[in-house]
């Protein structure tokens, strides 16, 4: 009997100081099947309890209870406190520094025309206008007859148009010549205030030196009751000292037409270039980037608005060509060329996130 307090009394010793010990979470799982496992000291004794007599068995059992009870605690208690000192340990080991910086440059460009777009977007999103985007597949109505240019309008001719077969009905669809279709579809299904820009791209039969069967525009189109040449003049300005970030370009509005626009202009950029003057101040320095004017009353008519009560400006422009200006890129073809080492050159890294200014 006193042998068996004797037993336990050591068992506790030792479990105490195996588990001081222990200096890992395995070390600890070590000693709890060691001592209370299917071979343990503690549940041999236990085991070995039903040899005894009944009133032997009750008085030594609960004895040897209570020890089970404090070493399961024991061993908890250890284990949770090595547990918290691994993952400490753990966090500073496996640390990762989230402000090392990204390796741009293993994960390609982003191409010029994207770059020049999304700064396009960036200044008109700052000024108010809502993009809207629509099918490259239209039909005739909403890219031609809609923007007054009626069938036999010499206009359809310039376009040099894809089309796709002739269906059995007759009609056939076209691949568009610019995004003007889309603001169609804006005006016929909603009441102005309208202030819309409309990027895309677009589709001509032409491909030389400064022309590609594909291009990409933007297109812009505001609509109100009382808009005048001279919302469309400070707006269009202001989106060139913007696009540009310059303070000494110079800004030309010179007559133009476009059957869809009244009071048609066209805009020229000039750069007063102070370290080469031989070169830029010649009267080739004048760079036409954006065609402009009011909206005919024909297209409003076209699309069920009453002329009498709204009138706006339009506007589009060439993306590749303002790329091309900006960049300083000499080639349009190259555009679409599939040289990764034109890419490298004068494409942008993802890092660069476009912004009104166009820095960051
Ligand atoms: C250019 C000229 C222009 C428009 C596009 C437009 C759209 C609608 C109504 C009236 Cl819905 N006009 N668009 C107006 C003037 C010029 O583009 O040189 N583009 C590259």
């Amino acid at each position: 009997m006193e042998e068996m307090e004797e037993t336990l009394r050591e068992l506790e010793v030792w479990l105490q100081e195996a588990l001081a010990a222990a200096d890992s979470v395995s070390a600890v799982e070590a000693l709890r099947v060691a001592t209370l496992g299917k071979k343990g000291r503690l549940t041999t004794i236990l085991k070995n309890l039903s040899r005894l007599s009944t009133a032997e068995r009750a008085r030594q059992g609960a004895a040897a209870n209570i020890l089970k009870k404090k070493a399961i605690h024991l061993i908890q208690k250890r284990r949770s406190t090595l547990q918290k000192a691994e993952l400490d340990a753990s966090i500073v080991v496996e640390r990762i520094d989230t402000t090392l910086s990204a390796r741009p440059e293993q994960v390609g460009r982003i191409h010029p025309v994207s770059q020049t777009l999304d700064e396009i977007m960036a200044i008109f999103g700052w000024m108010g206008f809502a993009a809207v985007e629509g099918p490259d597949i239209e039909d005739d109505f909403h890219n031609f007859t809609a923007l007054n240019i009626p069938p036999g309008h010499p206009a359809r001719q310039m376009h040099d148009t894809f089309y796709l077969p002739e269906r059995a009905d007759g009609t056939r669809f076209l691949l568009r010549t610019h995004t003007s279709p889309v603001q169609i579809r804006v005006l016929e299904k909603e009441q102005p205030p309208i202030h819309i820009i409309a990027p895309g791209r677009v589709y001509r039969r032409d491909s030389d030196m400064t022309h590609t069967p594909m291009f990409h525009q933007v297109e812009g189109l505001v609509i109100d009751n009382t808009i005048n040449v001279g919302h469309m003049k400070n707006c269009i300005s202001l989106f060139i000292n913007s696009f540009f970030e310059q303070n000494d370009i110079q800004v030309r509005f010179r007559p133009s037409f476009f059957p869809f626009t009244v009071l048609s202009m066209e805009i020229d950029v000039s750069y007063l270039c102070k370290n080469n003057e031989e070169t830029c101040n010649t009267s080739e320095s004048w760079l036409e980037i954006i065609g402009c004017g009011m909206v005919h009353s024909h297209v409003l008519t076209s699309c069920g608005l009453d002329p009498e009560r709204w009138q706006g400006f339009a506007f589009g422009m060439g993306v590749e060509r303002l790329a091309m200006l900006k960049y300083g890129i000499p080639d349009l073809r190259t555009f679409y060329e599939p040289d990764l080492r034109w890419l490298q050159h004068y494409g942008f890294l993802f890092m660069d996130v476009p912004s009104v200014s166009g820095r960051r």
